[in-house]
């Protein structure tokens, strides 16, 4: 089928460490802090983007990098940003996580189908912050600053479905493989008995600077609402593309139908699958006009559409150039007619893809990143057994990681940052009493607790686990 899947492994730029300075001036004895902010790392970007066509860029390479932020100086001077990476996708790709060793994706961070629409797949690390802010009424010099937040890193798996933007629908035989043969690259089997197609071809097709993807979808027959000769799974295929190219065989072809009646049949069947179908829009293609005596039959068809849109109107003003459905008529066999129908097409994807983007905006990546972010949030605690428990959870971690560990005003600010989090209370509800060890990743540090009540052993700050053990 036409599944292209990757996996990459993508890390952003670390945060640059806050700096840790004082004042120094002849004339200024004893400097106020000066200490600058480091500057953040840079993100890892997926953006969609129309001119890519796969994923093919990826299979070769699969380590991604963005730059890291500088460290911030004395004299309140800020580390520089790290810039940004960004990786071109194309539209339809699908984000997932991506575990390399179980080798099973998980969440979904952002599906891409409009151009533009970027998601943040590593998050750089935000530079540490100097030590001019940690002033307070009693610290007048801090000091102390925050070292560099580390950037995320992760393996995700990118996934493109390849979105047709036309499909070809219509009974059996009309020629739907034969167009899309004409139309793009598409190589499909063409064969005089229905039922020749079983399953979807896709062909991109140019016009001009624009590409489109135009779907041959298997013939459907009278019944096809009701799953008739495999109908629902033919069905399903149409239901994500926006235009609908209604394939009709001006000669009757197969059993000698009529050509008004197959029309009539496959708007019906459309419609009872989904109303969403029904009123999708179409471009008719009376394909095979090659053949002799069919002129009357596409003289009866074009008046029978007309005469509809009329009615739809409700009136007999209209414009012959407004007319929906569009009517074409071609051969796929001599390439009658079919520039135009090209040109056609391309325009119209072009209109519903303009008017698909104003509506829902690019409001998507927010919307990911948001459920990834407040997930990040969450921490659990757990019981390790008797005095010993474990906190996990990535923010949580994050801090962990950006303290300075020697520094033991930083590490009273780690805690005042872990009990806004909620992480104490946490604790004190699963049981943690007072000088109980807690845990978080490889460090260990003693339970001290003002919702306890009690002062205990704060002196046992920052022991790391493994030098317990010993
Ligand atoms: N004369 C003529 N024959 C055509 C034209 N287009 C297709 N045919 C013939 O019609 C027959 C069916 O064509 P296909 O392209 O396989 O039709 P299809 O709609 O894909 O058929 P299914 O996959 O079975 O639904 C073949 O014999 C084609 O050569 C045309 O424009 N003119
Ligand atoms: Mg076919």
């Amino acid at each position: 089928m036409f599944i292209d899947r990757v996996h990459i492994h993508v890390k952003a730029g670390d945060g640059g460490a806050g700096c840790m300075s004082f004042r120094r001036e002849a004339h200024v004895p004893k400097g106020g802090p000066n200490g600058g902010d480091g500057g953040s790392g840079g993100n890892v970007v997926l953006r969609a983007d129309r001119g890519a066509s796969s994923l093919i860029d990826y299979r070769f390479k699969h380590h991604f990098k963005a730059q890291r932020g500088t460290h911030g100086k004395g004299s309140r001077m800020h580390g520089a940003n790290g810039a940004d990476l960004v990786l071109r996708v194309p539209l339809g790709t699908q984000v997932r996580e991506y575990d390399e060793e179980t080798k099973e994706a998980g969440l979904l961070l952002a599906d891409l189908t409009h151009d533009g629409e970027c998601v943040i797949v590593a998050k750089g690390g935000h530079g540490g912050r100097g030590n001019i802010h940690f002033v307070t009424a009693t610290r007048r010099a801090p000091a102390f600053a925050e070292l560099g937040e580390p950037a995320e890193e992760a393996w995700v798996e990118l996934e493109m479905k390849l979105m047709a933007d036309a499909a070809l629908v219509g009974m059996p035989s009309v020629g739907k493989s034969s167009l899309i043969a004409r139309m793009s690259a598409a190589r499909p089997k063409i064969a005089d008995y229905p039922f020749t197609t079983l399953t979807p071809n896709l062909g991109m097709v140019r016009s001009g600077d624009q590409n489109f993807v135009v779907a041959d979808v298997p013939g459907l027959i009278e019944g096809a609402a009701q799953g008739k000769g495999l109908g629902h799974e033919f069905l399903r295929h149409i239901e994500r593309t926006a235009l609908i190219l209604h394939v009709v065989d001006a000669a009757g072809g197969w059993e000698g139908r009529d050509p008004v009646d197959d029309y009539v049949k496959i708007n019906g069947e459309l419609a009872s699958y989904a109303q969403t179908l029904a009123t999708r829009p179409q471009i008719v293609v009376i394909n095979k006009v090659d053949l002799p005596d069919t002129e009357e039959a596409v003289r009866r068809l074009t008046s029978y559409i007309r005469e509809q849109a009329l009615q739809k109107v409700g009136g007999n003003e209209f414009d012959e150039r407004f007319v929906e459905p569009q009517i074409h008529c071609v051969s796929a066999v001599t390439g009658i007619g079919m520039d135009a129908l090209i040109a056609a097409v391309a325009q119209k994807v072009f209109e519903l893809r303009s008017a698909e983007a104003v509506a829902d905006g690019a409001l998507y990546d927010k919307v990911w990143e948001h459920q990834r972010e407040k997930r990040d949030q969450r921490f659990s605690v757990r019981n390790l057994g008797g005095h010993v428990f474990a906190v996990e959870g990535r923010a949580v971690e994050r801090m962990v990681i950006q303290t300075e560990w020697e520094n033991e005003e930083a590490i009273a600010y780690l805690q005042h940052r872990l009990e806004r989090m909620g992480v104490e209370a946490a604790l004190a509800q699963a049981g943690a009493q007072c000088g109980d060890e807690i845990r978080i990743l490889n460090r260990a540090f003693a339970f001290e607790s003002s919702l306890l009540g009690s002062d205990a052993a704060a002196d046992e700050l920052g022991v790391p686990t493994e030098e317990e053990a010993e």
